[in-house]
């Protein structure tokens, strides 16, 4: 009999949440676990947050950059949950009590301007969507030990999900270059990775799209009002206590966060 099922991995996850305690993925001993598998996880697990007070904000995607996928060893992009429990002021210091190991990347945030519901979401029409854009960097954590995961082990993890902040300026859609739009991330002065919007998927609209098509598969849209976290522009970097990461967009700002 399988050591573990969805509802003991939902549980285990949460409770390593709160401890802030990680493990080996649950792949290693229970090799069913795939993407689909791991959604009903992350669905389940979300409707736990939701229970206990938190405000669903949007969604992010995982994996969306070459970048990403190439470190993860994970092939293909996939869709989480963010919360209000997640969210940083600018300005804020990484919340290290709350995390394991955190890392920061560079991502493109779009506010939803209308209700996007796959399938058959394209580009142009997601675009058409979005009320705005603007600069942010998520704090990924994960539950696994080293960041060590497979496909479904990282989507039931929520797409190893912290906190994130989104800068003050945002500007539409219209009137910005989101293929050409670069980023460059610092680690206590030094440049440590660069990349553009291009980078995410080809053009973060597409994650966009990606997401809508994608959460269709479960009966899902995205909502008026929400934020949607296109996907890590470049690889993560470290954020232990005392070091400051910079992220610096071209025209999308720049936010400086401290380790704490
Ligand atoms: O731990 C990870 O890197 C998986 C989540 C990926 C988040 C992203 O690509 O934005
Ligand atoms: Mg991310």
């Amino acid at each position: 009999m399988a050591k573990w099922d969805e509802e003991s991995v939902a549980a285990e996850l949460l409770a390593c949440e709160a401890e802030r305690r990680d493990r080996e993925p649950f792949t290693d001993e229970w090799p069913e676990l795939d993407v689909d598998t791991g959604y009903r996880i992350q669905d389940a697990n979300l409707e736990k947050r939701l229970a206990r007070g938190e405000k669903l904000l949007g969604v992010k995607l995982g994996l969306t950059s070459e970048a990403k996928q190439r470190r993860m060893n994970v092939h293909a992009p996939f869709v989480a949950w963010v919360t209000d429990d997640m969210v940083m002021a600018v300005g804020d210091p990484v919340p290290q009590a709350k995390l394991i190991h955190p890392r920061i990347e560079p991502e493109i945030v779009f506010v939803m301007k209308d209700r996007l519901e796959g399938p058959g979401v394209t580009r142009e029409s997601a675009m058409a969507a979005v009320e705005s854009v603007a600069g942010g960097a998520e704090v990924i954590d994960s539950r696994y030990r080293n960041f060590r995961f497979r496909a479904g082990d990282v989507v039931a993890d929520n797409a190893s999900s912290g906190a994130y902040v989104v800068i003050e300026k945002t500007v539409s859609p219209d009137d910005i270059d989101l293929i050409a739009e670069p980023v460059e991330v610092y680690v206590d002065g030094k440049l440590e990775q660069t990349g553009t919007g291009a980078d995410v998927q080809g053009h973060p609209g597409e994650a966009l799209a990606l997401a809508a098509n994608d959460l269709a598969r479960r009966g899902l849209a995205i909502e008026p009002g929400q934020v949607v976290l296109t996907g890590g522009i470049t690889d993560a970097v470290f954020a232990p206590p005392g070091s400051t990461i910079e992220v610096r967009f071209g025209t999308l700002g720049s936010v400086t966060i401290e380790g704490g």
